[in-house]
């Protein structure tokens, strides 16, 4: 019989570091890859892991992350999966919101109690990479954990964004330190192997997936009642009390919990062979199924360029660009390192002779503009000949109808940018 696990995926405070892309959704609704919301990736995670029980863990309880939760995880009556969402809620023993993400755990544990498990997996809702679970799983059955870490090793540029900890021969976990700053990170090396050693990447550094056997985690939620965070207070305090071991993976991940990590991440999925695998024919990513047409390309020079379901393009060329469901390009535009999100609906062409007349671009992209370095979020509507020139030139801004971070052009959800603006 498989080991009874319930995952719970923790989608994310306030979502300030992706904002203007939270700005009207919850961090697990942000459309990834053209087609999918982040949340897709630990959800399918687990579904492809064989586990079908999963609570997802939210602030907002936005109505485009519901909807998506309900058009697209159906389960059969025989079998007893779910995807739930648990949106912080005030009761009179938590007048508050979650606190961080131990709380946000500490705040659910009632809704766990009817279930029958062992363990509970804790996941990211802010990474991208694909993960066997089930491997994880039996590494903590075999090693008799009590709580199992999931790691990466990482370079010293990055050790100081991450948890970072020392183990011994038998990967216990004998140390742990959240986001080391300057030197102090040196003091963190590991021996993460050879392969690893010569790329640089001698700190171990938890990926924010924890497998916690059931009794500890409530043990140690329930009786400590004022740490807020796994991997500020929970983790550092868990060592040395219980058996913590780390699980090295060694295939690609990454955080996009950032715009720059964001925007990255999606365009590394144009390149010849991206590290993330979309071609699967054994771990698919699930998503709403929408029933779209294929996508329609006239007069186009298309050079490293992905583009999802039911598009219009006309634009002259496209050049490492990722291009969202229902976008629509005009004739002569050029689009060089963006990730245009798409549109949630079609207008008819009434509606677009309507918006013309008005003098209101439609939606999607005009002709002849210029847009490089950019996020255009969805059911924007850019007008005629406008040029946006993203770049590290640019100062980080946050304008009514755009910002700009780390030379990244993020238009906002919704905005007009009317015919010849500029940024
Ligand atoms: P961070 O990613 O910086 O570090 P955190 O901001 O706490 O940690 O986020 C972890 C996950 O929980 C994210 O998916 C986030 O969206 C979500 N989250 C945060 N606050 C939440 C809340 N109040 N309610 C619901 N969800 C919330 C963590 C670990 C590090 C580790 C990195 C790996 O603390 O040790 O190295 O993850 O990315
Ligand atoms: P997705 O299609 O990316 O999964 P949503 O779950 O947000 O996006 O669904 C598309 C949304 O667009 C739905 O809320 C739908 O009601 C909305 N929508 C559809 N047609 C129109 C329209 N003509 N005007 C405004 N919103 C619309």
């Amino acid at each position: 019989m498989q080991p009874s696990v319930i995952s719970l995926i923790l989608g994310g405070g306030q979502g300030t570091r992706l904002y203007p892309l939270t700005k009207s959704r919850s961090k697990p609704a942000v459309p990834i890859a053209g087609k999918y919301r982040l949340v897709d990736i630990p959800i399918s995670n687990c579904l492809n892991s064989g586990l079908k029980r999963i609570f997802v863990l939210t602030q907002y309880n936005s109505a485009s992350l519901n909807r998506h939760i309900k058009n697209t995880y159906h389960f059969d009556h025989f079998n007893s999966g779910f995807v739930d969402i648990l949106a912080a809620e005030q009761t009179p023993e938590n007048p508050t919101w979650y606190q961080g993400t131990a709380d946000a755990v500490r705040q659910c544990l009632h809704h766990l109690e009817g279930f029958e498990f062992n363990y509970v997996l804790i996941l990211s809702g802010d990474q991208l990479y694909q993960m066997d679970y089930q491997l994880m799983i039996n590494d903590h059955i075999e090693k008799q954990a009590d709580i199992t870490i999931a790691t990466t090793p990482v370079n010293f540029q990055d050790a100081s964004s991450f948890g970072i900890m020392k183990t011994d021969a038998d990967h216990n976990i004998t140390a742990f330190v959240e986001k080391p700053k300057g030197d102090a990170i040196l003091e963190w090396a590991s021996d993460t192997g050879e392969e690893m050693k010569s790329a640089g990447r001698i700190y171990l550094a938890s990926m924010g997936i924890y497998l916690f056997n059931k009794d500890v985690l409530f043990k140690i939620l329930r009786e400590d009642l004022v740490s807020t965070d796994f991997g500020k207070e929970i983790i550092p305090q868990a060592i040395g009390k219980y058996k913590v071991v780390s699980y090295q993976f060694e295939g690609y991940w990454t955080d996009i919990g950032t715009v720059p990590s964001f925007f990255e991440a999606n365009l590394e999925l144009t390149n010849e062979i991206p590290k993330f695998n979309l071609f699967d024919n054994e771990r698919n990513i699930y998503t709403r199924p929408r029933m779209l047409p294929p996508t329609k390309i006239s007069g186009t020079t298309l050079e490293k360029t992905v583009i999802a379901d039911g598009c219009i393009i006309m634009a002259s060329r496209l050049e490492h660009t990722l291009v969202g469901i229902r976008t629509r390009i005009g004739r002569g535009t050029t689009l060089v390192n963006c990730y245009v999100m798409g549109n949630d609906y079609y207008q008819t062409l009434d509606e677009i002779n309507a918006s013309y007349s008005k003098g209101i671009p439609p939606l999607g992209i005009g002709e002849r503009c210029y847009i490089k370095n950019a996020i255009i979020d969805k059911n924007c509507r850019v007008g005629n000949d406008v040029r946006i020139n993203g770049g590290p030139h640019l100062a980080d801004t946050d304008h009514p109808l755009y910002t700009v971070k780390e030379g990244i052009v993020v238009v906002k959800k919704g905005s007009i940018l009317p015919d010849g603006f500029s940024i």
